[in-house]
């Protein structure tokens, strides 16, 4: 994999004297240049608005933008690019499966169940939504080591349960979520599945039709694209029956003085003009992701994974947090080391060109459940290699050593 770390120009810089090496891939990942390449050429040539023109730039942009979603529905395998609707991100898709099907479909009394190790964006829009319909909100259990059995999953769903929102992987934890066998127990139960897939979709194979899952959202910052552009994958004849969030421009069929029809799927939830050059980057960033191929991905990010456990292990004085066994767990590592804020940590780190996450992670109620304010985080991606993980416990080390002595 190390050659595609001369994809990655940011790399290839000093930072406080020492050579980059960047550990926040799960907060946003670098972009390669053939992501920037296929922005820049967009704005220098096609830059102009979809889906309106009846000239050349017009038409070449939204051949770009729409053949953009194609790439999209091939990289999950939905069955049509009716089923994918383009959003801000991870937390955009959340917010609009809860406000549209969640409002729509969720009564008094009804269950919805998330996990303690949900991320605020799969978490806060469903605390919303049962408090407006007085619906019951239930979480499933962690066992010690930050998973979820299926027994939890089938002792906590019942016939009440209307929505089960989970991540695939956690953004904490790195706990992997099996998906399909808790879409199956949902399913027999009447009840549909959300899923949170920021932290699944940049690192391993997703099939939405093999997961069964009703809806999915992803970010494309966190798999090598720009900021500002996600997807939310919906069953179409889930979407079909779903009202619009937003109304305005580019959703509408036709538009009288007092009533309104809505474009056919996927438009009537795009409203207003999209981010035409963020699509089109996600676009090139998911042919990089295939060239690739997201098993060697995976492969790589376990490597890496049951590396840094073992290397990290030696140290001593560290909590890493999660499943031990790396094939259960995605790319990133959390830990705390005994006696040291992790602001501390990532601060110290950093003089050392060492770039971590240091803090709640958004995940509030995971904290409390590992009984601890903040945490730090590693995070690994293609670019990443042993020599950067060699690095992040050589820097440990000297931050133990350098807080020993100071403290
Ligand atoms: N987690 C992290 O450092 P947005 O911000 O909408 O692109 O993604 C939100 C989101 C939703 N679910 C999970 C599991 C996530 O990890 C994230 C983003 C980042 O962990 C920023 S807080």
């Amino acid at each position: 994999m190390n050659e595609f770390r001369k994809d990655f120009p940011i790399l290839n810089q000093e930072v406080n004297g020492h050579p980059l090496v960047y550990l926040d891939s799960a907060a946003t990942s670098q972009k390669p240049k053939q992501v920037l390449d296929v922005i820049r050429r967009y704005y220098d040539l096609d830059n102009s608005n979809v889906h309106r023109g009846v000239h050349t730039l017009g038409n070449r942009a939204t051949d770009s933008y729409e053949g953009s979603r194609e790439k999209v529905r091939k990289f999950i395998n939905a069955k049509s690019t009716k089923e994918i609707i383009y959003t801000r991100g991870t937390t955009t898709s959340l917010n609009t499966v809860a406000s549209g099907y969640g409002r729509q479909h969720v009564e008094e009394g009804d269950e919805i169940i998330i996990s303690y190790m949900e991320h605020h964006s799969n978490l806060i829009p469903w605390q919303q939504l049962a408090k407006e319909k007085k619906a019951v909100l239930k979480y499933l259990d962690l066992e010690e080591d930050g998973t979820i059995t299926l027994e939890t999953v089938r002792n906590t769903i019942t016939d009440k349960t209307k929505i089960v929102a989970i991540t695939m992987a956690s953004n904490v934890l790195g706990t992997i979520n099996p998906i399909k066998e808790i879409a199956e127990i949902a399913h027999a139960h009447g009840a549909i599945i959300v899923v949170d897939a920021a932290q699944a979709a940049p690192h391993m194979p997703i099939d939405v039709q093999d997961l069964d899952a009703d809806f999915l959202g992803f970010s494309g910052h966190k798999m090598g694209g720009p900021t500002g552009i996600g997807v939310l994958y919906g069953k179409e004849a889930l979407l079909e029956e779903m009202d619009p969030i937003e109304f305005g421009g580019e959703m509408i069929d036709f538009v009288d003085l007092y009533e309104s029809t809505w474009k056919e799927l996927p438009w009537k939830f795009e409203g207003g003009t999209p981010n035409i050059a963020g699509a089109i980057g996600l676009g090139a960033a998911i042919d990089y992701l295939t060239e690739i191929g997201l098993e060697n991905i995976a492969n790589h990010e376990h490597e890496l994974v049951e590396y840094a456990l073992q290397e990290m292990d030696k140290i001593g004085g560290l909590s890493i947090y999660g499943p031990r066994d790396p094939n259960q767990r995605c790319g990133l590592i959390t830990f705390n080391l005994e006696g040291v804020h992790p602001h501390d940590l990532a601060t110290v780190l950093d003089m050392n060109g060492i770039a971590i996450r240091a803090g709640h992670h958004c995940a509030q109620p995971l904290m409390k459940w590992l009984s601890c304010s903040a945490t730090a985080r590693a995070s690994f991606y293609i670019y990443n290699t042993k020599q950067d993980i060699d690095r992040l416990v050589e820097g440990l080390r000297g931050a133990k050593e350098y807080f020993n002595d100071v403290f």
